[in-house]
C-alpha cells in the first residue's frame, strides 16, 4: 500500500442501525480513527459563525442528504487533522457516508488522489427495528430527527439513495454485510469475524 494514502472503510447502513456503536467497538479494538460524517455536520451546525448551520439543520429534520461540498469538506478536513497530528494514523471508519450517487460521485472527484476505499462494512437491519431504537433514543438523544416524523423521512431517504449506493459497492464485491438486528455483543462478534479477516 501507499503508505500516503488512507485506507477508508465506508459504514453504512439504516438510521439507527448501528454504526455508531459498532464504531466506538471498532475504535477500541483495532486501530481505525472514528469519523461520522453526521456527528461532522451536527458539529459545524452549531459552530458559532457557521454558513452552513440553518441549511443543516433543516436538512437533517428532514432526513435530506446535505449537499455532498459541505460533507466532503468536513471529512477531508477531519482527516487532515487527525494525519497531521500523527501520521500513522491512516485507517479511517467513515460512519454514514456516501448517502447518495453525488455524494459518492464527490468523494471520487475529490479524495481519489488521497484515499482508498477498502470495502464497505453495512449493518443490515429491519426498517422497524431501526425506526424503534431511534424512537428509544430520542427519549433522551435530544436529536430532532429522532421523532417519527422525521424517521419516516431517513427511513424513505436510505431505501431511495443509500441503498443504491450499497448495491454498487455490492457488483463490485466490496460489501461487508453484518446482520445488525441482534445484540450490541453478538453484533460485534459478526464485525470481528469480517475485519480479522481483511486485515
Ligand atoms: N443500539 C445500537 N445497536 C444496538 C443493538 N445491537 N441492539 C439494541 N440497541 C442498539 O444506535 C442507535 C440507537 O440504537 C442507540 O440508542 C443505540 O444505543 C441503540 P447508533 O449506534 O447510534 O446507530 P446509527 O446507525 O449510528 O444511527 P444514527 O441515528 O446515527 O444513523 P443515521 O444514519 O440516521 O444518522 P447520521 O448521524 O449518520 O445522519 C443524520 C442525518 O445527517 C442524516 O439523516 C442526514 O440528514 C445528515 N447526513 C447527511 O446529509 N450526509 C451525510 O453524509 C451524513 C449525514
Ligand atoms: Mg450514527
Amino acid at each position: 500500500i501507499d503508505m500516503k494514502k488512507a485506507q477508508v472503510v465506508f459504514v453504512l447502513g439504516g438510521p439507527g442501525s448501528g454504526k455508531g456503536t459498532q464504531c466506538v467497538r471498532i475504535v477500541e479494538n483495532y486501530g481505525y480513527t472514528h469519523l461520522s460524517a453526521g456527528d461532522l455536520l451536527r458539529a459545524e451546525r452549531s459552530r458559532e459563525g457557521s454558513e452552513f448551520g440553518q441549511l443543516i439543520d433543516n436538512h437533517i429534520k428532514d432526513g435530506k442528504i446535505v449537499p455532498f461540498e459541505i460533507t466532503i469538506k468536513l471529512l477531508k478536513k477531519a482527516m487532515e487533522e487527525t494525519r497531521r497530528l500523527d501520521e500513522k494514523k491512516i485507517h479511517f471508519l467513515i460512519d454514514g457516508f456516501p448517502r447518495n450517487e453525488e455524494n459518492l460521485q464527490g468523494w471520487t472527484t475529490i479524495m481519489d488522489g488521497e484515499a482508498d476505499v477498502k470495502f464497505v462494512l453495512f449493518f443490515d437491519c429491519s426498517n422497524e427495528v431501526c425506526i424503534n431504537r431511534c424512537v428509544e433514543r430520542g427519549k433522551s438523544s435530544g436529536r430532532t430527527d429522532d421523532n417519527r416524523a422525521s424517521l419516516e423521512k431517513r427511513i424513505q431517504t436510505y431505501l431511495q439513495s443509500t441503498r443504491p449506493v450499497i448495491s454498487l459497492y455490492e457488483k463490485q464485491g466490496k460489501v461487508r454485510t453484518v446482520d445488525a438486528s441482534c445484540a450490541v455483543d453478538k453484533v460485534f462478534a459478526n464485525v470481528k469475524t469480517i475485519l480479522d479477516k481483511e486485515i
